[in-house]
């Protein structure tokens, strides 16, 4: 009797464990506690039991049965919680509201404006070409005429990785690697990623760059000046005048800086030009012979342009935006206006 008392609790508990409903329970109850039930066969039993065994197997049977109660009650109480959490939420749930509509992702600003540039040089005819944002500083330097000690060095706010390893403080090493394997005639941007430690509202430690060469027999400022102006007008919609400054870039010579007038008041004179009616767009110019000896080229047989730009430069003086530091803080406000 002993046994069957034992494995009676251990069906008992494992069918009370599985139950999820009402309906359920109550054929437990039956089943197990109630008056035709196992348990009160069980203890009608006690009565053909020798009187030494009586008590103890009573005890027994009467312990088990408390406990098996118990556990019903508990689980007949979970049942009835999930039950009313359920109706809560049903009658809370107001199907007449309008749904919540899925934000659908875009890309971001810069990236949108950095494509737009690419698209406009492809239709130019150049070709893309992207490379690493580790760089030797033999590409990042030397082979674009700026030797070790070479003042421009400064200018560049190199981050070293190891002393001839760097993080790239431009895209032009790229092109410095293009030089060196293929011949003209070529006509190839590097678009990406370069880095500088700087920072402030028109400043960021990692910024876009889109550079870009052209290399051919008799290739002049005149072809630098027509391809600029075009990428101006595509890239502003409109036919805005250029100003090229004489400037200084160790890889170009002559170098310009090249101006758009004011998107803003279109040449008067405001806030966001500094009352100067330019504003500065990219830098460019023909490439240094020096450039053309170190990758082989002979500068007596070929020439070209070169040109430089600040993509976010360029997405703040479209869209009008003052500090750059906006683009890189995630804030769905600014981000999600494009
Ligand atoms: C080779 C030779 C010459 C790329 C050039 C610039 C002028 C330039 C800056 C503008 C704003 C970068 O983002 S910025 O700071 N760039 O002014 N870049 S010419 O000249 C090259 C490139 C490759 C082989």
């Amino acid at each position: 009797m002993e046994h069957e008392l034992q494995s009676l609790e251990r069906e008992a508990r494992q069918e009370l464990a599985a139950i999820t409903a009402n309906s359920q329970l109550e054929e437990f109850r039956i089943r197990f506690l109630g008056r035709k039930g196992q348990f009160s066969t069980i203890l009608r039993k006690l009565g053909s039991v020798s009187d030494e065994d009586r008590p103890r197997l009573g005890q027994l049977a009467n312990t088990i049965k408390k406990e098996i109660e118990q556990l019903f009650e508990h689980r007949q109480e979970a049942i009835r919680q999930t039950a009313s959490t359920a109706v809560d939420t049903e009658a809370r749930l107001d199907l007449s509201l309008p749904g919540r509509v899925a934000e659908i992702g875009r890309l971001h600003p810069v990236t949108q404006i950095m494509q737009e540039i690419c698209t406009i040089f492809e239709n130019l005819g150049f070709s893309v070409a992207e490379g690493p944002d580790v760089e030797q500083d033999y590409y990042n330097f030397e082979a674009l005429n700026i030797p070790a000690h070479h003042p421009a060095r400064d200018m560049h706010d190199t981050f070293y990785v190891s002393d001839s390893i760097l993080l790239r403080t431009h895209t032009s090493p790229m092109q410095a690697r293009i030089m060196e394997t293929r011949q003209p005639p070529l006509r190839v941007i590097a678009p990406g990623k370069v880095y500088r430690c700087d920072s402030d509202i028109t400043h960021t430690p990692m910024f876009h760059q889109v550079e870009g060469f052209l290399v051919d027999k008799q290739v002049s400022f005149a072809d630098l000046k027509g391809v600029l102006t075009v990428f101006t007008q595509k890239m502003f919609e409109r036919d805005l005048p250029l100003r090229f400054r004489p400037s200084f870039f160790p890889f170009t010579e002559p170098s310009a800086e090249v101006d758009i007038a004011c998107v803003i008041c279109g040449g008067e004179g405001c806030r966001v030009c500094k009352k100067s009616g330019w504003l500065e767009i990219l830098g460019s110019g023909m490439i240094d012979p020096e450039v053309f000896r170190m990758v082989g080229y002979d500068p007596e047989v070929y020439s070209g342009f070169a040109f430089g730009l600040g993509v976010e430069r360029i997405a703040m003086l479209k869209y009008g935006i003052d500090d750059i530091r906006l683009y890189y803080e995630n804030d769905q406000r600014f981000l999600s206006q494009f």
